[in-house]
């Protein structure tokens, strides 16, 4: 009897304007290309009533506190766990903009202790790829629309930025660090490399959860 074989779990994270979006896009057309099953997603995602709240925090139009908005975003992806789930054991690999990893650290650097930023994420699918676009935050700054948003400021970048780099090293059997400065096709042309790379090796392996 065949199984269907399981999607992966491909996450992008990086400092604002890094080219996440441009990146995850690039990817699900390439995997669209090849008939590989696939959906695109984004937190957070500002479509369900708690991703409204959390955009009017982001458009400083509400103000709460950072525990209130740091379980706010972690529910928001609670809100899509068992989809995520269903979707990657019927063979669909997922292709998400951010995840747990930006909800923990662009709370830990207002001071937050990373066993209580990490929390609320225990029980999340775990990704099987996550890319750290490094990109130097002077350039970003000079990006389209950057400084609109309540977390983007140069000073609070560079810290979250560190921390991405920390992941990358402490968790470097699924993490990838990308040189996010190149142009966008030398940026793609490593992705699609690692990405496809994952599709062949999760096809036997289970689902496992953030964090043991
Ligand atoms: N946040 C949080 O606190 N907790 C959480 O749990 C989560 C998020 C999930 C909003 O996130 C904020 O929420 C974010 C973290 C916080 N705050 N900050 N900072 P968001 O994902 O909705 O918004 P964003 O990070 O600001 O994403 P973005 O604006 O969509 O940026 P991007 O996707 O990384 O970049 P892009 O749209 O692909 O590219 C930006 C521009 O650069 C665009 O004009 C591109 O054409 C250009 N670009 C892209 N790549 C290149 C290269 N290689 N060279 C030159 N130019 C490029």
């Amino acid at each position: 009897m065949s199984r269907t074989r399981r999607g992966a779990l491909i996450v992008f994270e990086g400092c604002d304007r890094s080219g996440k979006t441009t990146q995850s896009d690039l990817l699900v057309k390439h995997f669209e290309a090849k008939h590989i099953p696939v959906k695109h997603m984004k937190f957070p995602d500002r479509t369900t009533i708690i991703g409204q709240m959390i955009d009017s925090y982001l458009r400083k139009s509400q103000e709460l506190s950072d525990e209130s908005i740091h379980l706010l975003f972690s529910a928001n992806r609670w809100e899509f766990r068992n989809q995520m789930e269903k979707l990657l054991n019927s063979g669909t690999t997922l292709v998400v903009d951010r995840y747990s990893f930006s909800g923990i650290a662009y709370t830990a650097v207002k001071g937050k202790s990373f066993e209580w930023c990490k929390f609320p994420e225990r029980g999340l699918v775990k990704p099987d790829l996550v890319f750290y676009l490094k990109t130097a935050v002077n350039s970003l700054e000079s990006r389209d629309d950057f400084g609109t948003e309540i977390y983007e400021k140069g000073e609070i970048q560079k810290k979250v930025a560190k921390i991405f780099e920390e992941f990358c090293e402490k968790d470097s059997e699924y993490w990838r660090m990308i040189d996010g400065g190149r142009s966008i096709e030398a940026v793609k042309g490593d992705i699609v490399l690692e990405a496809d790379r994952v599709l062949e090796e999760v096809k036997g392996s289970p689902i496992e959860l953030l964090w043991p």
